[in-house]
């Protein structure tokens, strides 16, 4: 049977928030629920989950290319029993990586399972893939392998998905991926020009999507800086203030989350970084235990609350209280 909703509405969270969400990247249940119960000593927490293409493929040990469909990737999800796995109350909010949008066809199958799910959030790129398998991640150094869609043929995409949604369900967000395409240039004036062509095109696209009824704009960008981004989101706010926008900073990640709100994103999204936690920590654990430094793990505690853990919920919230904050947290008392 499908899973009841598990989410809140990514709207509800912007009111919630006074506009102001930060989601991180999940691909299993252990994550999801660790993001849940993340809580800083500021009292900071995630308010909700990115469902994202590349670290689901990579979990799948298959290449972020649209080999399987968005519909096929929400059916995954629709299907993994970690959405009725529940650690606490605490509410979260879900978007979804519909990559390029799929087939036409297949939207209003692929609307009916993310809404199963409860997914508040659905992001379409506008780039065109010629075949399954074709798609290129946005990060993949060479731009020239990245086919950006024609403006109004996206348009008439996000029609589709409009066309499906109700106010109750996902809201619809066009991912601008002109500062993605752009192939770098060797010349620094033809570089300048290059960069002002693919602002103006963000912004112009902007505008098409909006018109098209999109509910928010997601900028993305592989630049180590900032800037492009930042100047995206001033000049865009100067002409519609309503649109929700989105920014996903993995290149640039050294810029503090308060400095993409206060140029106008609203919803930020660390989109890989649980994937890549594992990645490292997996080779150098394997890495630890071939050579023989096997100084590892002496302290059993962590195995024996995996052992006699009765449940999964009292498992994650043991594993927390003792491995990252030392002392337990006001939140995690609580749903003891
Ligand atoms: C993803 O997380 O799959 C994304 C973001 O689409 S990126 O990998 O930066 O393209
Ligand atoms: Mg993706």
């Amino acid at each position: 049977a499908l899973p009841t909703p598990s989410f809140s509405s990514v709207r509800s969270m912007l009111v919630q928030n006074n506009g102001r969400v930060i989601l991180c990247e999940t691909h299993d249940s252990t994550s999801t629920e660790i993001i849940r119960s993340a809580v800083t000593k500021s009292g900071q927490k995630f308010n909700g989950i990115w469902y994202s293409g590349l670290c689901h493929t990579t979990y799948l040990g298959i290449p972020d290319s649209e080999t399987l469909s968005p519909f096929q990737r929400a059916l995954l999800l629709a299907l993994d029993g970690e959405l009725k796995r529940r650690t606490s109350n605490r509410s979260l909010c879900a978007a979804f990586d519909a990559d390029s949008g799929g087939d036409v066809a297949e939207i209003p199958a692929l609307v009916t399972l993310l809404n199963l799910v409860g997914v508040g959030m659905l992001v379409v790129e506008d780039k065109t893939v010629s075949a399954p398998g074709q798609k290129v991640n946005s990060l993949a150094t060479a731009s020239a392998s990245q086919a950006q869609a024609d403006p109004n043929e996206f348009a008439k995409v996000i029609r589709a998905f409009k066309a499906v949604t109700t106010n109750g369900g996902p809201m619809v967000t066009a991912r601008v991926e002109s500062f993605c395409c752009r192939s770098s240039k060797s010349d620094p004036d033809e570089e300048k020009r290059s960069y002002g062509e693919a602002h103006e095109d963000a912004l112009r696209r902007a505008k098409i999507y909006r018109e098209a009824g999109v509910d928010t704009i997601m900028i993305h960008s592989k630049s180590k800086s900032p800037d492009e981004v930042l100047r995206f989101l001033r000049e865009y706010r100067e002409f519609n203030l309503d649109t929700p926008l989105v920014v996903v900073p993995t290149t640039y990640s050294k810029t503090p989350k308060d400095v993409l709100y206060d140029a106008g994103a609203n919803v930020i999204i660390y989109a890989n970084h649980l994937m890549r936690a594992k990645i490292s920590a997996v080779s150098s654990i394997s890495d630890k235990i071939m050579s023989q430094d096997l100084n590892l793990f002496y302290d059993d505690e962590d195995l024996r609350t995996m052992i006699e853990a009765r449940n999964y919920g009292c498992l994650l919230r043991k594993l927390r209280n003792r491995s990252y904050w030392g002392e337990e947290s006001k939140e995690t008392k609580m749903y003891r």
